[in-house]
């Protein structure tokens, strides 16, 4: 297969194809290998949850050795998938709440609490006191009540509160408010081990609940917690693609996805001492970059360059020009080690829960962090000597990064009455249709980046305002839909004159995958802002995600319909389809218990078509639609409307 094919990314078309004159594999020369793939994988019904098993259900041999049919053996792998998806965000989560926990007890000197705002309002929420208290001691009951959501014998996840009442009602009507996180999981797991839960729609009520928990749960606190300790992002530029790897400095990628680790790589590297050592070494100084949704995470708060999302982690390594990289945890190819040894790349793994063999092991100690960082960048530095032959695309593109839900309010309002009345305002009079989150992965199965940016130069030039995050953030960047000067032309007329009013580009890049959830507080609050319905279900708005690749995309994806919207993922990242029953009722029947539904298309354009689709007839049921057209239509009275 051609480069092109491969990607759309010019950086990776380059480096795919130098690859490949190398003799080097990368993941596309993978899946071709793997090809063609298991039907019965795809379609979902294998079942390997017993020894009696495996089973596979043909014409032949429609039960398991059990009995099972593939309605149960479909939904169980569904639900698994979901539950592990959950269990990855929320272990970081867990993670981020110690860290949080120890640096507010002093016992992690390297961590402060950022943005003390963010503090007292998650305090006064959480019902811990603030008045005349240290803000340390505020910071340990908050950790101590975050940490307590992961595990807490009973009660309902604190961070649900944040949907509107009428969610929070059909959930409790439904049985899905989500417990402790760790209780959803745990029992995601023996449901569906063999002979216990057997009715597949019982099955995926637990599969929105369990997901539910993330999205509202150890996501979200993720987020929040984050946003506490390395300061809630705002708006700042930044840069994306292999072009902002640089020939003359050390340059260190960090990947994964906690920023416990690369917050503190960020710090070291502007160290006058290594910066003098990296002088020494003939580089002219250490350039931090990262890849998937740590890079997200680092140009949210710090403007720090992407180098690219998740199919580009080898190709990084094939420029011959990084010094270091160190990953953490999540979307970690083992593949990285193969090409590693082809170069000079020092590759480390930081997080104790996540090695790999034949690479270093460096462990992140919380109480240290500081000084380990410090001894990663040494080791960069000490490295710089032994590259070889150097080639860098010269491809990358200004980003605007930082739109928290904090910034978003921010820009929109005003910091006196930070509000989200005008965006309310302008999806009432019509300039903006609606919004729709564009998420996740890049999928070797589909071009790089082609359906991320397609889809989203649909939805932007019929004035859908979009939220991207995860590697579809990164996607977009590269193309530069997340730099105004360029974007901007490619926005139809309404949203357009929104976004220059306001100063935003059509694209916004709201963060990593835990960030997903600011999505959601993002829509509770359009909703408690007034005009547009009283629940989510009611908003026009959708999620979509069609280069999927991890589980933690499915829970997302969950978590969304089970919040009331509707998303858009591509037929070869879903394995259900072996199940009529199950389709049925993810495509059709789970709207009615929970307002949003799974969609199946590949197809950018066509899935564009049926987001606006859907988005124009939640606008007719709010009946804004009339009274839209008539301000979208007359130019005069378009002109004597100020944005505000
Ligand atoms: O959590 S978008 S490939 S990097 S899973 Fe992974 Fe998918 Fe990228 Fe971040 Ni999210
Ligand atoms: Fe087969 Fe049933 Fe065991 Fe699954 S649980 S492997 S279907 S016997």
């Amino acid at each position: 297969m051609e480069p092109k094919e491969r990607s759309i990314d010019k950086a990776a078309q380059e480096m795919i194809a130098r690859m490949a004159k190398a003799g080097q594999q990368n993941a596309w020369d993978r899946l071709d290998a793997q090809t063609p793939q298991c039907s019965f994988g795809k379609q979902g019904i294998c079942c390997r949850i017993c020894a009696m098993g495996p089973c596979r259900i043909t014409k032949k041999a429609p039960l398991g050795v059990c009995g099972a049919d593939e309605d149960t053996i479909v939904a169980r792998n569904f639900l698994r998938a979901i539950a592990a998806g959950v269990s990855a965000h929320s272990d970081h989560g867990r993670t981020v709440a110690e860290v949080f926990i120890a640096g507010a007890k002093g016992q992690a000197k390297d961590y402060k609490m950022k943005d003390t705002t963010k503090l007292y309002k998650l305090a006064e929420e959480l019902g811990v006191k603030t008045k005349d208290r240290p803000v340390n001691e505020i910071a340990i009951d908050v950790g101590e009540i975050a940490l307590a959501e992961f595990g807490k014998p009973v009660g309902t996840q604190l961070m649900a509160r944040r949907a509107p009442a009428s969610r929070q009602e059909i959930w409790k009507k439904l049985g899905v408010t989500p417990r402790a996180v760790d209780r959803e999981i745990t029992e995601s797991l023996h449901r569906s081990t063999m002979g216990v839960d057997q009715n597949y729609k019982n099955i995926l009520t637990h599969a929105s609940r369990v997901a539910l928990a993330d999205g509202w749960g150890g996501a979200m606190l993720a987020t929040e917690l984050q946003d506490v300790l390395f300061g809630t992002p705002y708006p700042g530029i930044g840069e994306v693609n292999m072009g902002v790897l640089k020939k003359d400095e050390v340059n260190i990628i960090v990947h994964g996805h906690e920023p416990i680790l690369s917050e503190m790589i960020a710090v070291a590297s502007q160290d006058e001492e290594l910066l003098a050592k990296a002088k020494k070494a003939g580089a002219k100084g250490i350039n931090v970059a990262g890849t998937c949704c740590t890079a997200n995470e680092l140009l949210m708060r710090h403007g720090i360059p992407i180098a690219g999302n998740f199919l580009n982690q080898e190709l990084v390594i094939a420029t011959g020009a990084i010094e270091l990289m160190a990953v953490d945890v999540q979307c970690v190819m083992q593949g990285l080690t193969i090409v590693a040894n082809c170069y000079h790349t020092k590759l480390v793994t930081t997080a104790d829960k996540a090695k790999m063999p034949g690479v270093e092991h460096v462990s992140m100690d919380e109480k240290n962090a500081l000084s380990t960082a410090r001894e990663l960048v040494k080791k960069a530095i000490d490295n710089f000597k032994n590259r070889g032959e150097v080639y860098i695309p010269k491809e990358k593109n200004s980003a605007v990064g930082g739109f928290s839900f904090e910034s978003i309010s921010y820009i929109l309002g005003g910091r006196f009455r930070a509000s989200f009345r005008p965006l309310n305002d302008n999806i009432i009079n019509g300039r903006i249709r609606g919004i729709v989150g564009v998420v996740g992965c890049t999928n070797p199965k589909m071009p790089q980046d082609l359906t991320h940016t397609t889809l989203t130069r649909e939805l932007i030039k019929r004035d859908v305002l979009v939220l991207t995050t995860g590697c579809a953030t990164i996607a977009c960047g590269k193309q530069g839909f997340a730099d105004p000067k360029m974007s901007l032309d490619w926005a139809g007329p309404g949203l357009r004159e929104v976004c220059e009013a306001v100063g935003i580009p059509p694209v916004l890049a709201c963060g990593s995958c835990v960030d997903n959830t600011r999505l959601l507080v993002s829509c509770s609050e359009i909703v408690r802002e007034g005009g547009l319905g009283e629940d989510l279900s009611d908003l026009p708005v959708a999620g979509v995600c069609l280069e999927s690749v991890s589980e933690k995309a499915l829970a997302i994806g969950q978590y969304f319909v089970a919040s009331g919207v509707p998303v858009v993922f591509a037929e070869e990242t879903i394995s259900i389809l072996g199940s009529k029953n199950v389709c049925d009722y993810m495509f059709d029947g789970i709207k009615k218990d929970l307002g949003g539904q799974w969609i199946l298309e590949s197809d950018p354009v066509k899935a564009a078509e049926l987001i606006l689709e859907h988005i124009e007839s939640k606008r007719d049921a709010l009946g804004i639609n009339k009274e839209a057209e008539r301000k979208l239509y007359d130019m005069e009275d378009r002109r004597t409307l100020s944005v505000e």
